[in-house]
């Protein structure tokens, strides 16, 4: 679906507005798109892993943003178990989704070659390898899971802003869960090099503009209905909280999960305006997203009981 902006339908045009025409009476109170057990469809989209910024156009070289992809694809289980079809938005090469228990670096430990000359998985693996085969395809044959890939920052943005335009319809049902770690600065495309800059002509001085900030755009604009996460990382466990809420306030976010760069895997804290959660993970092979992703589900569920439109950070 193509959003037009309200503002840009005036009557100078001649055209008809959204309002004059019916268009937005006919969305507003159409029932909610319903899954085959009669059940209104949730959908979140779960953006993952670091944007790269470009330094040049046919490029060699680029300043990346620290992420694995490990949160988003773990949080993207838990919300399918949940009962949610997720447009996963990942960074290629990141960590994928029933896929982070196979080791990156001895890949072929997992492997065997057995008696008959086929290909085994080793114990004690199987059981998990089978496990995640089993829910990946019922996943995406069920059409819960659809995956889009990013690199660069122009391409991350571009897909948000198709995807959440794209979720409007969905209004108060549709969630956004925002954990890619986004370049907050960048060479704009027409300043940049077309070519691989040549270290031959001396020291480089380069500036970065900054991106433009776009959750408060997505929060009014692109998705005003939706319910909004957004992620806060810092080094600096004196500020965290702070920020976390700073940032809120000022994107209008529903909920923003703060961590800290040294405890992130063990540690997060949920803020939202009225209260602070910390959820921690409990020991190795406990993921903490997981009661993450209940405490979220719940607060969607609210969100989506309140009349439409009527929101606690307004
Ligand atoms: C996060 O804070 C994520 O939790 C992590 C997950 C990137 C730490 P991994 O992918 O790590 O499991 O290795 N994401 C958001 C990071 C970010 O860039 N936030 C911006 C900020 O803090 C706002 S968009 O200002």
């Amino acid at each position: 679906m193509i959003y037009l902006p309200t503002k840009l339908m005036d009557s100078k045009s001649g055209m008809e507005t959204p309002q004059e025409s019916g268009v937005e009476s006919f969305f507003n109170s159409a029932p909610p798109l319903k899954d085959q057990s009669g059940k209104p469809i949730r959908v979140v989209c779960v953006t993952s892993g670091g944007t790269t910024v470009p330094l040049e156009q046919r490029c060699v070289r680029y300043i990346d943003n620290f992420s694995s992809g490990n949160r988003g694809a773990a949080s993207t289980e838990y919300f399918v178990k949940a009962g949610y079809a997720v447009i996963f938005v990942h960074r290629r090469g990141s960590c994928q989704p029933y896929c982070r228990y196979l080791p990156q670096d001895s890949f072929l430990d997992f492997f065997d070659i057995a008696e008959n000359s086929t290909i085994k998985v080793c114990e004690p693996h199987g059981t998990v390898v089978k496990g995640a085969i089993r829910d990946y395809r019922k996943a995406v044959e069920e059409g819960f899971l659809l995956k889009l890939p990013f690199t660069t920052i122009f391409e991350y943005l571009q897909i948000l802003q198709m995807v959440a335009t794209s979720m409007r319809c969905l209004k108060s049902h549709g969630m956004f869960y925002l954990a890619a770690a986004v370049s907050d600065f960048y060479v704009p495309w027409e300043n940049m090099a077309k070519h691989k800059i040549q270290s031959a002509e001396g020291p480089l001085d380069m500036r970065l503009n900054q991106v433009p900030k776009m959750l408060l755009v997505l929060r009014k604009e692109w998705a005003p209905a939706a319910f909004c996460i957004s992620f806060k990382l810092e080094t600096d466990p004196d500020i965290l909280l702070q920020k976390a809420d700073m940032a809120m306030r000022k994107h209008g976010m529903h909920v923003v999960v703060a961590n800290e760069l040294a405890t992130y895997k063990r540690e997060v804290s949920v803020v939202t305006s009225g209260e602070k959660t910390r959820v921690c993970s409990h020991g190795q092979d406990h993921d903490l997203e997981e009661e993450l992703i209940d405490i979220l589900v719940a607060r969607h569920s609210e969100h989506i009981k309140k009349p439409s439109g009527i929101d606690v950070n307004e």
